[in-house]
């Protein structure tokens, strides 16, 4: 799988898939998650909703699932819960399970591009460089069917730190 790393707002990425930063609820919030559900359009809540039949105490922490990308230029929209290091989770491996259950989540609907945010780095309050070190360390480890991983920084500072981790 190649590895892209760029600057800009996900929610203008044209890949078939875009990571959403999202939390258990499911329902939206800030950063990421508040920029994709505005990109999205209000279905995204809808499909949100029905999601949450299915997994009634919320999503866990780690795990990810698709919903359409509605409104935005992806086709699907993948949602993955990252650890928030501000209520203690600080366990590397669930985030590395953002990366990775995203990417199955991919396989699962046929997408071989996928773009992911600095996944926890905002809101849930973990370092930039150990997020990219986490972060490329799955997917260079990837031997699947997706093709294109491409890594979508809101800085370049983070861009810069991301690149030197690569
Ligand atoms: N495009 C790319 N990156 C962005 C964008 C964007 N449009 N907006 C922010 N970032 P965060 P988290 C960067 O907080 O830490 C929400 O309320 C941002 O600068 O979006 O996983 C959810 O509902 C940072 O580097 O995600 C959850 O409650 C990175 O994306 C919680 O925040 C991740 O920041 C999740 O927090």
């Amino acid at each position: 799988m190649k590895i892209e790393l760029t600057s800009g707002d996900i929610t203008n990425e044209r890949v078939d898939a875009v990571v959403n930063a999202a939390n258990s609820s499911l329902m939206g919030g800030g950063g990421v998650d508040g920029a994709i559900h505005r990109a999205a359009g209000p279905d995204l809540s809808t499909a949100c909703r029905g999601l949450r039949e299915l997994w009634v105490d919320g999503l866990p922490v780690g795990r990810a699932v698709a919903t359409p990308g509605f409104e935005m230029p992806a086709q699907w929209i993948i949602h993955t819960v990252g650890p928030n290091r501000n209520a203690g989770e600080t366990d590397p491996a669930l985030l590395r399970s953002c990366f990775t259950e995203s990417l199955r989540a991919a396989e699962i609907i046929g997408a071989k591009s996928i773009a992911f945010p600095a996944l926890s780095a905002g809101v849930y309050g973990w370092d930039m460089a150990e997020v990219a070190t986490i972060g490329l360390a799955a997917l260079s480890s990837y031997t699947g069917p997706v093709t294109l991983a491409r890594v979508v920084l809101f800085s370049d500072d983070a861009l810069d730190v991301w690149k030197n981790a690569l």
